[in-house]
């Protein structure tokens, strides 16, 4: 797992030369992810102009740019893949039965992830909101916690909880 977590980031970085390997790693992540792994590749060629995958998930996103998001072990889920930019209102739902968080990260053009802001300690059945300006580009959720239990390590982002979307014109 920690091999293939290193593989996944190099092709983060690696942007568009690395779409194939991007394209085979979909498929060692489970069936949640592989659209997720695709809609990397296509922010990664933003840069050369491809723009197409901006319409992609248009059609769910509502004017009022509210954003819920649901947690649980071990997934976040955004009801909608894209959202307008401009003022956007997270609300992160947790359905599970830990305490998990919410982590919006922005990615930089090098394939980096920056921290913009989170609301954190989100108990069982409890729901918190997050209001941010976004700008276009591509995003990640993502709960950052990690727990050490009797010698065990349970890092919640690797378990599975993250996922980009996409911020539009
Ligand atoms: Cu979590």
């Amino acid at each position: 797992m920690k091999g293939h977590d290193l593989d996944r980031r190099t092709v983060l970085k690696g942007g568009m030369a690395s779409l194939a390997a991007a394209a085979g790693l979909a498929g060692c992540t489970g069936g949640a992810q592989s659209g997720n792994d695709s809609a990397n590749g296509s922010g990664g060629a933003n840069g050369s102009g491809g723009n197409g995958s901006n319409a992609s998930g248009t059609p769910g996103a509502s004017d009022d740019r509210k954003v819920r998001v649901v947690l649980n072990e071990w997934q976040v889920k955004p009801d909608a893949k894209s959202v307008p930019s401009g003022q956007v209102t997270f609300n992160a739902v947790n359905k599970g039965h830990e305490v998990h968080e919410l982590v919006v990260r922005q990615r930089s053009d090098d394939g980096a992830y920056e921290e913009l802001d989170e609301v954190d300690d989100i108990g069982k059945g409890t729901s918190k909101k997050l209001q941010m300006k976004l700008e276009p580009g591509t995003y990640e959720l993502a709960c950052l916690i990690v727990e050490k239990e009797d010698g065990e390590t349970e890092d919640h982002y690797k378990l599975g909880m993250h996922e980009t979307i996409e911020v539009a014109n």
